[in-house]
Protein backbone atom coordinates (compact mmCIF):
# COMPACT_ATOMS: atom_id res chain seq x y z
CA UNK A 1 0.00 0.00 0.00
CA UNK A 2 1.42 3.72 -1.11
CA UNK A 3 2.49 5.49 1.54
CA UNK A 4 2.08 9.26 0.42
CA UNK A 5 4.98 10.92 2.73
CA UNK A 6 5.19 15.09 3.72
CA UNK A 7 7.68 17.21 1.92
CA UNK A 8 9.79 19.60 3.91
CA UNK A 9 12.88 21.24 3.20
CA UNK A 10 13.56 19.59 0.35
CA UNK A 11 12.90 16.36 1.20
CA UNK A 12 10.17 13.81 1.49
CA UNK A 13 9.14 12.49 5.40
CA UNK A 14 7.31 10.07 7.44
CA UNK A 15 4.63 12.24 9.97
CA UNK A 16 6.03 12.62 12.92
CA UNK A 17 3.56 11.23 14.51
CA UNK A 18 4.22 7.34 12.20
CA UNK A 19 0.22 7.46 11.91
CA UNK A 20 -1.21 7.20 8.87
CA UNK A 21 -4.98 7.72 7.63
CA UNK A 22 -6.68 5.70 4.94
CA UNK A 23 -7.06 7.32 1.61
CA UNK A 24 -10.22 5.92 -0.36
CA UNK A 25 -10.39 5.42 -4.05
CA UNK A 26 -14.07 6.69 -4.30
CA UNK A 27 -14.59 4.64 -7.49
CA UNK A 28 -14.71 1.29 -5.86
CA UNK A 29 -14.89 2.62 -2.15
CA UNK A 30 -11.71 0.77 -1.34
CA UNK A 31 -8.39 2.12 0.58
CA UNK A 32 -6.00 2.62 -1.77
CA UNK A 33 -3.49 4.39 -0.51
CA UNK A 34 -2.39 6.27 3.31
CA UNK A 35 -2.02 9.71 4.02
CA UNK A 36 0.47 11.21 6.59
CA UNK A 37 -1.38 11.82 9.93
CA UNK A 38 0.49 15.19 10.62
CA UNK A 39 0.46 17.27 13.45
CA UNK A 40 1.83 20.52 14.80
CA UNK A 41 5.28 19.30 15.20
CA UNK A 42 5.69 18.28 11.24
CA UNK A 43 3.50 22.20 10.52
CA UNK A 44 6.42 23.27 13.09
CA UNK A 45 9.18 21.69 10.86
CA UNK A 46 7.48 23.29 7.68
CA UNK A 47 7.15 26.05 8.71
CA UNK A 48 11.23 26.52 9.41
CA UNK A 49 11.96 25.05 6.58
CA UNK A 50 10.61 27.64 4.83
CA UNK A 51 11.47 30.56 6.54
CA UNK A 52 15.20 29.61 6.78
CA UNK A 53 14.40 29.45 2.57
CA UNK A 54 13.03 32.99 2.66
CA UNK A 55 15.33 35.03 2.78
CA UNK A 56 17.23 34.04 -0.63
CA UNK A 57 13.99 32.98 -2.17
CA UNK A 58 13.22 36.38 -2.09
CA UNK A 59 16.35 37.68 -2.62
CA UNK A 60 16.36 35.60 -6.03
CA UNK A 61 15.81 38.12 -9.30
CA UNK A 62 12.11 37.39 -10.88
CA UNK A 63 13.84 36.11 -13.79
CA UNK A 64 15.22 33.52 -12.03
CA UNK A 65 12.18 32.52 -9.89
CA UNK A 66 10.31 32.60 -12.95
CA UNK A 67 12.80 29.82 -14.62
CA UNK A 68 11.93 27.44 -11.67
CA UNK A 69 8.06 27.88 -12.04
CA UNK A 70 8.32 27.58 -15.84
CA UNK A 71 9.98 24.33 -14.94
CA UNK A 72 7.47 22.94 -12.51
CA UNK A 73 4.97 24.16 -15.96
CA UNK A 74 7.04 21.86 -18.12
CA UNK A 75 7.04 18.95 -15.70
CA UNK A 76 3.41 18.95 -14.81
CA UNK A 77 2.68 18.73 -18.89
CA UNK A 78 5.54 15.86 -19.38
CA UNK A 79 3.81 13.95 -16.48
CA UNK A 80 0.03 14.65 -17.58
CA UNK A 81 -1.15 11.12 -18.12
CA UNK A 82 0.33 9.96 -14.74
CA UNK A 83 -0.93 12.85 -12.72
CA UNK A 84 -4.39 12.56 -14.50
CA UNK A 85 -4.77 9.20 -13.65
CA UNK A 86 -3.86 9.84 -9.77
CA UNK A 87 -5.96 12.91 -9.92
CA UNK A 88 -8.54 10.65 -11.17
CA UNK A 89 -8.51 7.96 -9.22
CA UNK A 90 -8.22 9.97 -5.96
CA UNK A 91 -11.57 12.18 -6.56
CA UNK A 92 -13.53 9.48 -8.88
CA UNK A 93 -13.64 12.40 -11.65
CA UNK A 94 -13.50 10.86 -14.98
CA UNK A 95 -9.91 10.88 -16.68
CA UNK A 96 -10.69 12.71 -19.64
CA UNK A 97 -11.82 15.50 -17.32
CA UNK A 98 -8.66 15.21 -14.58
CA UNK A 99 -6.30 15.30 -18.60
CA UNK A 100 -8.39 17.90 -20.04
CA UNK A 101 -8.87 20.36 -17.61
CA UNK A 102 -7.07 19.58 -13.86
CA UNK A 103 -3.47 19.02 -14.75
CA UNK A 104 -3.50 20.96 -17.80
CA UNK A 105 -4.49 23.89 -15.86
CA UNK A 106 -2.02 23.26 -12.89
CA UNK A 107 0.35 23.50 -15.40
CA UNK A 108 -1.25 27.67 -16.51
CA UNK A 109 -1.17 28.42 -13.18
CA UNK A 110 2.94 28.17 -12.74
CA UNK A 111 3.29 29.08 -16.26
CA UNK A 112 1.12 32.21 -15.96
CA UNK A 113 2.42 33.56 -12.77
CA UNK A 114 6.20 32.96 -13.90
CA UNK A 115 5.41 35.20 -16.42
CA UNK A 116 3.23 37.67 -14.54
CA UNK A 117 6.64 38.39 -12.03
CA UNK A 118 8.51 39.32 -15.61
CA UNK A 119 5.80 41.94 -16.18
CA UNK A 120 4.62 43.29 -13.50
CA UNK A 121 5.67 46.99 -11.81
CA UNK A 122 4.81 49.30 -9.08
CA UNK A 123 3.62 53.11 -8.95
CA UNK A 124 5.72 56.42 -8.44
CA UNK A 125 3.96 59.66 -7.66
CA UNK A 126 5.53 62.22 -8.36
CA UNK A 127 5.14 65.73 -6.77
CA UNK A 128 7.62 67.58 -8.96
CA UNK A 129 10.30 69.63 -7.50
CA UNK A 130 8.69 68.95 -4.41
CA UNK A 131 8.74 65.54 -3.50
CA UNK A 132 9.45 62.03 -4.82
CA UNK A 133 6.90 59.05 -3.88
CA UNK A 134 7.48 55.28 -5.05
CA UNK A 135 5.83 52.22 -4.31
CA UNK A 136 7.76 48.97 -3.22
CA UNK A 137 5.81 45.98 -3.22
CA UNK A 138 7.97 42.91 -1.21
CA UNK A 139 7.19 39.40 -0.19
CA UNK A 140 5.38 38.63 3.39
CA UNK A 141 7.30 35.37 4.49
CA UNK A 142 5.90 32.58 5.00
CA UNK A 143 2.41 31.89 2.82
CA UNK A 144 -0.20 29.34 4.31
CA UNK A 145 -1.80 27.73 1.19
CA UNK A 146 -4.95 25.20 2.21
CA UNK A 147 -6.96 23.78 -0.46
CA UNK A 148 -10.20 21.23 -1.16
CA UNK A 149 -10.68 18.12 -2.63
CA UNK A 150 -12.95 18.90 -5.49
CA UNK A 151 -10.23 20.01 -8.57
CA UNK A 152 -7.18 19.27 -6.18
CA UNK A 153 -4.11 20.04 -8.22
CA UNK A 154 -6.17 22.99 -10.22
CA UNK A 155 -6.81 25.06 -6.65
CA UNK A 156 -3.39 23.65 -5.00
CA UNK A 157 -0.94 25.12 -7.47
CA UNK A 158 -3.80 28.15 -8.28
CA UNK A 159 -2.42 28.98 -4.46
CA UNK A 160 1.08 28.32 -4.35
CA UNK A 161 2.12 29.86 -7.77
CA UNK A 162 1.20 33.25 -6.85
CA UNK A 163 2.95 32.92 -3.63
CA UNK A 164 5.85 31.64 -4.86
CA UNK A 165 6.64 34.21 -7.92
CA UNK A 166 5.95 36.81 -5.73
CA UNK A 167 9.08 35.57 -3.48
CA UNK A 168 7.39 34.09 -0.73
CA UNK A 169 7.85 30.46 0.49
CA UNK A 170 4.75 28.42 1.60
CA UNK A 171 3.11 25.74 3.60
CA UNK A 172 0.70 23.90 1.83
CA UNK A 173 -1.90 21.62 3.25
CA UNK A 174 -3.84 19.67 0.40
CA UNK A 175 -7.31 17.76 1.16
CA UNK A 176 -6.91 14.84 3.38
CA UNK A 177 -9.28 13.19 0.57
CA UNK A 178 -7.60 13.96 -1.96
CA UNK A 179 -3.78 13.86 -1.25
CA UNK A 180 -2.07 12.28 -4.26
CA UNK A 181 -1.22 14.90 -6.77
CA UNK A 182 0.04 17.44 -4.28
CA UNK A 183 2.50 14.05 -3.49
CA UNK A 184 3.29 13.74 -6.82
CA UNK A 185 4.05 17.60 -6.88
CA UNK A 186 6.62 17.24 -4.29
CA UNK A 187 8.51 14.49 -6.24
CA UNK A 188 8.46 17.32 -9.52
CA UNK A 189 10.04 20.18 -6.70
CA UNK A 190 13.03 17.64 -6.41
CA UNK A 191 13.37 16.64 -9.83
CA UNK A 192 13.46 20.19 -10.88
CA UNK A 193 15.56 21.14 -8.14
CA UNK A 194 13.39 23.65 -6.44
CA UNK A 195 15.72 25.18 -3.25
CA UNK A 196 14.95 23.38 -0.05
CA UNK A 197 12.04 24.91 2.23
CA UNK A 198 10.41 27.13 -0.32
CA UNK A 199 7.48 25.01 -1.14
CA UNK A 200 6.28 22.79 1.69
CA UNK A 201 3.98 19.86 1.93
CA UNK A 202 2.35 18.88 4.79
CA UNK A 203 -0.53 15.93 4.81
CA UNK A 204 -3.33 15.70 7.06
CA UNK A 205 -6.48 16.73 8.58
CA UNK A 206 -7.94 20.25 8.79
CA UNK A 207 -8.29 20.33 12.04
CA UNK A 208 -5.01 19.25 12.85
CA UNK A 209 -2.49 20.23 10.30
CA UNK A 210 -4.91 22.93 8.71
CA UNK A 211 -5.28 24.57 12.17
CA UNK A 212 -1.91 24.42 13.20
CA UNK A 213 -0.96 26.42 9.84
CA UNK A 214 -3.37 28.99 10.51
CA UNK A 215 -2.56 29.93 14.05
CA UNK A 216 1.22 29.54 13.65
CA UNK A 217 2.56 33.07 14.71
CA UNK A 218 5.17 32.60 11.67
CA UNK A 219 2.52 32.69 8.91
CA UNK A 220 1.11 35.92 8.62
CA UNK A 221 -1.07 35.31 4.90
CA UNK A 222 -3.29 32.22 4.53
CA UNK A 223 -4.84 32.03 1.06
CA UNK A 224 -7.58 29.30 1.65
CA UNK A 225 -10.86 27.26 -0.51
CA UNK A 226 -12.96 25.15 0.90
CA UNK A 227 -16.46 25.34 2.61
CA UNK A 228 -17.90 28.50 4.14
CA UNK A 229 -18.14 26.88 7.75
CA UNK A 230 -14.46 26.08 7.60
CA UNK A 231 -13.76 29.43 6.17
CA UNK A 232 -15.18 31.19 9.51
CA UNK A 233 -13.58 28.61 11.53
CA UNK A 234 -10.16 29.91 9.65
CA UNK A 235 -11.11 33.80 10.25
CA UNK A 236 -12.16 33.15 13.53
CA UNK A 237 -8.56 32.83 14.35
CA UNK A 238 -6.15 34.37 12.25
CA UNK A 239 -8.10 37.62 11.79
CA UNK A 240 -7.41 38.60 15.67
CA UNK A 241 -3.78 37.45 14.76
CA UNK A 242 -4.23 40.26 11.69
CA UNK A 243 -3.08 37.79 9.22
CA UNK A 244 -3.69 38.64 5.89
CA UNK A 245 -6.39 36.66 4.76
CA UNK A 246 -7.56 35.12 1.41
CA UNK A 247 -10.85 33.24 1.60
CA UNK A 248 -12.69 31.30 -1.01
CA UNK A 249 -15.60 29.44 -0.09
CA UNK A 250 -19.06 27.79 -1.34
CA UNK A 251 -21.77 29.16 -3.52
CA UNK A 252 -25.39 28.41 -4.97
CA UNK A 253 -25.38 30.35 -8.37
CA UNK A 254 -27.80 31.11 -10.51
CA UNK A 255 -28.30 30.22 -13.96
CA UNK A 256 -31.05 32.55 -15.39
CA UNK A 257 -31.80 31.99 -19.00
CA UNK A 258 -34.47 34.32 -20.35
CA UNK A 259 -37.22 33.34 -23.27
CA UNK A 260 -34.89 35.43 -25.74
CA UNK A 261 -31.59 33.25 -25.27
CA UNK A 262 -29.61 30.96 -28.13
CA UNK A 263 -31.62 28.48 -26.67
CA UNK A 264 -29.56 25.02 -27.80
CA UNK A 265 -26.71 27.25 -26.68
CA UNK A 266 -28.25 27.31 -23.82
CA UNK A 267 -29.29 23.98 -23.12
CA UNK A 268 -25.60 22.53 -23.32
CA UNK A 269 -23.67 24.78 -21.45
CA UNK A 270 -26.25 24.31 -19.09
CA UNK A 271 -25.76 20.73 -18.92
CA UNK A 272 -22.37 21.12 -18.19
CA UNK A 273 -22.77 24.11 -15.38
CA UNK A 274 -25.25 21.73 -13.63
CA UNK A 275 -22.89 18.55 -13.16
CA UNK A 276 -19.36 19.06 -14.55
CA UNK A 277 -17.38 17.09 -12.15
CA UNK A 278 -20.47 15.47 -10.56
CA UNK A 279 -21.66 19.09 -9.60
CA UNK A 280 -18.34 19.53 -7.57
CA UNK A 281 -17.22 22.95 -8.41
CA UNK A 282 -18.46 26.18 -6.37
CA UNK A 283 -19.13 28.01 -9.75
CA UNK A 284 -22.00 25.48 -10.60
CA UNK A 285 -25.19 26.94 -11.82
CA UNK A 286 -27.22 25.12 -9.39
CA UNK A 287 -30.05 26.88 -9.42
CA UNK A 288 -32.18 26.97 -12.63
CA UNK A 289 -34.77 29.93 -13.18
CA UNK A 290 -36.06 29.78 -16.69
CA UNK A 291 -38.68 32.61 -18.31
CA UNK A 292 -42.02 31.34 -18.53
CA UNK A 293 -42.94 31.28 -21.97
CA UNK A 294 -40.05 28.12 -22.80
CA UNK A 295 -39.90 26.95 -19.40
CA UNK A 296 -41.46 24.02 -20.36
CA UNK A 297 -39.82 23.51 -23.63
CA UNK A 298 -36.64 23.77 -21.90
CA UNK A 299 -37.29 22.12 -18.78
CA UNK A 300 -37.95 18.72 -20.85
CA UNK A 301 -35.39 19.36 -23.39
CA UNK A 302 -33.11 19.93 -20.14
CA UNK A 303 -35.04 16.61 -18.75
CA UNK A 304 -34.07 14.44 -21.56
CA UNK A 305 -31.05 15.03 -22.23
CA UNK A 306 -29.83 14.43 -18.43
CA UNK A 307 -31.84 11.39 -18.86
CA UNK A 308 -28.84 10.37 -21.29
CA UNK A 309 -26.30 11.50 -19.57
CA UNK A 310 -23.76 8.16 -18.85
CA UNK A 311 -22.79 7.37 -14.95
CA UNK A 312 -19.79 5.75 -15.15
CA UNK A 313 -16.11 4.44 -13.25
CA UNK A 314 -13.64 7.57 -13.60
CA UNK A 315 -11.66 5.19 -16.59
CA UNK A 316 -14.90 4.50 -18.22
CA UNK A 317 -14.25 7.06 -22.03
CA UNK A 318 -17.72 7.10 -21.95
CA UNK A 319 -18.72 8.03 -18.66
CA UNK A 320 -19.70 12.05 -17.92
CA UNK A 321 -20.00 12.00 -14.54
CA UNK A 322 -17.43 10.13 -12.26
CA UNK A 323 -17.89 9.09 -8.39
CA UNK A 324 -18.62 11.94 -6.49
CA UNK A 325 -15.74 12.04 -3.62
CA UNK A 326 -16.32 10.14 -0.63
CA UNK A 327 -19.01 8.25 0.87
CA UNK A 328 -19.59 11.08 3.60
CA UNK A 329 -20.07 13.54 0.95
CA UNK A 330 -22.56 11.04 -1.26
CA UNK A 331 -24.92 10.49 1.70
CA UNK A 332 -24.89 14.61 2.04
CA UNK A 333 -26.29 14.95 -0.96
CA UNK A 334 -28.73 12.21 -1.12
CA UNK A 335 -29.93 13.93 2.28
CA UNK A 336 -30.56 16.99 0.41
CA UNK A 337 -32.61 15.32 -2.06
CA UNK A 338 -34.70 13.72 0.40
CA UNK A 339 -34.69 17.54 1.97
CA UNK A 340 -36.12 18.09 -1.40
CA UNK A 341 -38.78 15.86 -1.54
CA UNK A 342 -40.21 16.82 2.02
CA UNK A 343 -40.30 20.46 1.20
CA UNK A 344 -42.25 19.85 -1.91
CA UNK A 345 -40.04 19.37 -4.61
CA UNK A 346 -40.34 16.67 -7.33
CA UNK A 347 -37.84 15.10 -8.52
CA UNK A 348 -37.91 14.83 -12.51
CA UNK A 349 -35.11 12.74 -13.19
CA UNK A 350 -32.56 10.97 -11.15
CA UNK A 351 -32.00 11.28 -7.70
CA UNK A 352 -30.84 7.95 -6.56
CA UNK A 353 -27.08 6.50 -5.70
CA UNK A 354 -25.92 4.44 -9.26
CA UNK A 355 -24.49 0.76 -8.35
CA UNK A 356 -22.04 -0.30 -10.82
CA UNK A 357 -20.65 -3.89 -11.36
CA UNK A 358 -17.78 -5.81 -10.33
CA UNK A 359 -14.91 -4.10 -8.10
CA UNK A 360 -17.05 -0.53 -9.04
CA UNK A 361 -20.44 -1.64 -7.29
CA UNK A 362 -19.54 0.22 -3.73
CA UNK A 363 -18.37 3.19 -5.72
CA UNK A 364 -20.02 6.51 -4.42
CA UNK A 365 -22.00 7.28 -7.71
CA UNK A 366 -25.14 9.59 -7.89
CA UNK A 367 -27.60 10.07 -10.63
CA UNK A 368 -27.29 13.76 -12.45
CA UNK A 369 -30.75 15.01 -10.62
CA UNK A 370 -33.18 17.70 -11.64
CA UNK A 371 -36.24 19.29 -9.12
CA UNK A 372 -38.73 21.44 -9.78
CA UNK A 373 -41.56 22.74 -7.82
CA UNK A 374 -39.59 24.02 -4.58
CA UNK A 375 -39.98 27.53 -3.57
CA UNK A 376 -36.98 30.30 -3.96
CA UNK A 377 -36.47 30.31 -0.53
CA UNK A 378 -36.74 26.73 0.85
CA UNK A 379 -33.57 25.39 2.19
CA UNK A 380 -33.15 23.02 -0.80
CA UNK A 381 -33.01 26.44 -2.64
CA UNK A 382 -30.52 28.26 -0.12
CA UNK A 383 -27.60 25.60 1.05
CA UNK A 384 -24.53 24.87 -0.74
CA UNK A 385 -25.70 20.73 -2.21
CA UNK A 386 -22.12 20.48 -3.96
CA UNK A 387 -23.36 17.51 -5.98
CA UNK A 388 -25.10 16.04 -9.40
CA UNK A 389 -28.30 18.05 -7.95
CA UNK A 390 -29.98 21.10 -9.59
CA UNK A 391 -33.38 22.71 -8.91
CA UNK A 392 -35.44 24.60 -11.83
CA UNK A 393 -38.26 26.92 -11.81
CA UNK A 394 -39.97 29.51 -14.13
CA UNK A 395 -40.20 33.26 -13.38
CA UNK A 396 -42.02 35.94 -15.33
CA UNK A 397 -40.46 39.11 -14.63
CA UNK A 398 -36.35 40.62 -14.57
CA UNK A 399 -37.09 42.40 -10.88
CA UNK A 400 -38.41 38.71 -9.96
CA UNK A 401 -35.71 36.67 -10.71
CA UNK A 402 -32.77 39.04 -9.54
CA UNK A 403 -35.01 38.77 -6.25
CA UNK A 404 -34.31 35.02 -6.06
CA UNK A 405 -31.04 35.12 -7.45
CA UNK A 406 -29.94 37.41 -5.30
CA UNK A 407 -31.77 35.67 -1.93
CA UNK A 408 -28.61 33.15 -0.89
CA UNK A 409 -26.40 33.87 1.80
CA UNK A 410 -23.45 33.08 -1.15
CA UNK A 411 -22.49 35.38 -3.81
CA UNK A 412 -19.76 33.70 -6.15
CA UNK A 413 -20.88 33.72 -9.93
CA UNK A 414 -23.94 33.74 -11.88
CA UNK A 415 -25.06 33.30 -15.33
CA UNK A 416 -27.58 35.23 -17.46
CA UNK A 417 -28.54 34.03 -21.28
CA UNK A 418 -30.20 36.42 -23.25
CA UNK A 419 -29.60 38.16 -26.58
CA UNK A 420 -30.43 41.20 -25.28
CA UNK A 421 -27.22 43.49 -24.85
CA UNK A 422 -29.17 46.33 -22.52
CA UNK A 423 -30.38 43.16 -20.21
CA UNK A 424 -27.93 41.85 -19.69
CA UNK A 425 -25.50 44.59 -18.58
CA UNK A 426 -28.30 45.35 -16.47
CA UNK A 427 -28.66 41.94 -15.09
CA UNK A 428 -24.95 41.69 -14.88
CA UNK A 429 -24.78 45.11 -12.58
CA UNK A 430 -27.18 44.23 -10.16
CA UNK A 431 -26.17 40.49 -9.62
CA UNK A 432 -24.39 39.87 -6.42
CA UNK A 433 -21.76 37.75 -7.30
CA UNK A 434 -18.21 38.50 -7.54
CA UNK A 435 -18.15 36.36 -11.34
CA UNK A 436 -21.02 36.99 -13.77
CA UNK A 437 -20.56 34.98 -16.90
CA UNK A 438 -23.04 36.04 -19.70
CA UNK A 439 -24.37 33.64 -22.16
CA UNK A 440 -21.22 30.70 -21.21
CA UNK A 441 -20.05 29.40 -18.14
CA UNK A 442 -16.48 28.93 -16.74
CA UNK A 443 -14.79 31.04 -19.78
CA UNK A 444 -11.60 31.60 -17.78
CA UNK A 445 -9.27 34.74 -18.31
CA UNK A 446 -6.25 33.76 -15.50
CA UNK A 447 -6.08 37.71 -15.40
CA UNK A 448 -9.67 38.45 -13.96
CA UNK A 449 -10.14 39.02 -10.75
CA UNK A 450 -11.34 35.51 -9.11
CA UNK A 451 -13.57 35.25 -6.35
CA UNK A 452 -17.04 35.96 -4.50
CA UNK A 453 -19.06 38.52 -2.55
CA UNK A 454 -21.32 37.79 0.94
CA UNK A 455 -20.65 34.32 2.19
CA UNK A 456 -18.50 33.52 -1.11
CA UNK A 457 -15.59 34.59 0.19
CA UNK A 458 -13.15 37.60 1.10
CA UNK A 459 -10.68 38.80 -1.20
CA UNK A 460 -9.83 37.93 -4.57
CA UNK A 461 -7.36 35.42 -6.50
CA UNK A 462 -5.90 35.38 -10.00
CA UNK A 463 -3.96 37.71 -12.21
CA UNK A 464 -2.45 40.84 -10.29
CA UNK A 465 -5.18 40.82 -7.56
CA UNK A 466 -3.06 37.09 -6.70
CA UNK A 467 0.22 39.39 -6.65
CA UNK A 468 -0.65 42.49 -4.16
CA UNK A 469 -2.51 39.83 -2.13
CA UNK A 470 1.14 37.89 -1.40
CA UNK A 471 3.13 41.16 -1.58
CA UNK A 472 3.15 44.05 1.28
CA UNK A 473 3.15 47.84 -0.42
CA UNK A 474 4.97 50.64 0.93
CA UNK A 475 5.03 53.85 0.08
CA UNK A 476 8.56 55.94 0.09
CA UNK A 477 8.22 59.45 -0.19
CA UNK A 478 11.60 61.40 -1.12
CA UNK A 479 11.99 65.25 -0.22
CA UNK A 480 13.73 66.61 -3.29
O1 LIG B 1 -14.15 21.51 2.77
P1 LIG B 1 -13.34 21.96 4.01
P2 LIG B 1 -14.62 20.09 2.44
C1 LIG B 1 -17.79 23.17 0.14
C2 LIG B 1 -18.74 22.09 -0.23
C3 LIG B 1 -18.33 20.97 0.65
C4 LIG B 1 -17.95 21.72 1.92
C5 LIG B 1 -17.01 20.96 2.75
O2 LIG B 1 -20.06 22.47 0.13
O3 LIG B 1 -19.37 20.07 0.93
O4 LIG B 1 -17.28 22.89 1.44
O5 LIG B 1 -16.02 20.42 1.86
C6 LIG B 1 -9.00 22.06 5.52
N1 LIG B 1 -8.45 24.91 9.77
N2 LIG B 1 -16.65 23.24 -0.75
O6 LIG B 1 -14.83 19.19 3.61
O7 LIG B 1 -13.66 21.24 5.25
C7 LIG B 1 -9.30 20.68 4.98
O8 LIG B 1 -8.43 19.73 5.51
C8 LIG B 1 -7.72 24.89 8.64
C9 LIG B 1 -16.54 24.38 -1.60
O9 LIG B 1 -13.59 19.68 1.45
O10 LIG B 1 -13.52 23.39 3.98
C10 LIG B 1 -9.10 20.90 3.49
O11 LIG B 1 -7.74 20.85 3.16
N3 LIG B 1 -7.99 24.07 7.59
C11 LIG B 1 -15.12 24.58 -2.02
C12 LIG B 1 -9.63 22.30 3.28
O12 LIG B 1 -9.62 22.92 4.56
C13 LIG B 1 -9.05 23.24 7.69
C14 LIG B 1 -14.50 23.33 -2.53
C15 LIG B 1 -11.07 22.32 2.75
O13 LIG B 1 -11.83 21.53 3.61
C16 LIG B 1 -9.87 23.20 8.84
C17 LIG B 1 -14.67 22.27 -1.60
C18 LIG B 1 -9.53 24.08 9.92
N4 LIG B 1 -10.24 24.12 11.05
C19 LIG B 1 -15.74 22.23 -0.72
N5 LIG B 1 -10.85 22.27 8.64
C20 LIG B 1 -14.97 25.63 -3.11
N6 LIG B 1 -15.23 26.87 -2.77
O14 LIG B 1 -14.58 25.30 -4.20
C21 LIG B 1 -10.65 21.76 7.41
N7 LIG B 1 -9.57 22.32 6.83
Amino acid sequence: MEKIQNYIGGKLYEPCSGDYLDNYNPATGKVYSLIPDSDSSDVEKAVSAAKGAFPSWSALPSEKRLRYLMAMAEKIEENLEELAIAESTDNGKPLWLAKSVDIPRASSNFRFYATAIAHDHTDCYDMGDFALNYTLRRPIGVAGCISPWNLPLYLFTWKIAPALATGNCVVAKPSEVTPMTAYLLSKICIEIGLPAGVLNIVHGLGHKVGASITEHPEVPVISFTGGTSTGQQIARVAAPMFKKMSLELGGKNPNIIFADCDFEAALATTKRSSFANQGQICLCGSRIFVERPIYEKFRDAFVAQTKKMVVGHPMDEKAKLGAVVSKDHMEKVLSYVKLAEEEGGTVLVGGKRVILEGEHAEGYYLEPTIIEGLSYDCRTNQEEIFGPVVTIMPFDKEEEVLMYANSTKYGLSSTVWTSDLKRAHRMASQLESGIVWINTWLLRDLRTPFGGVKQSGVGREGGFEALHFFTEPKNVCIKL
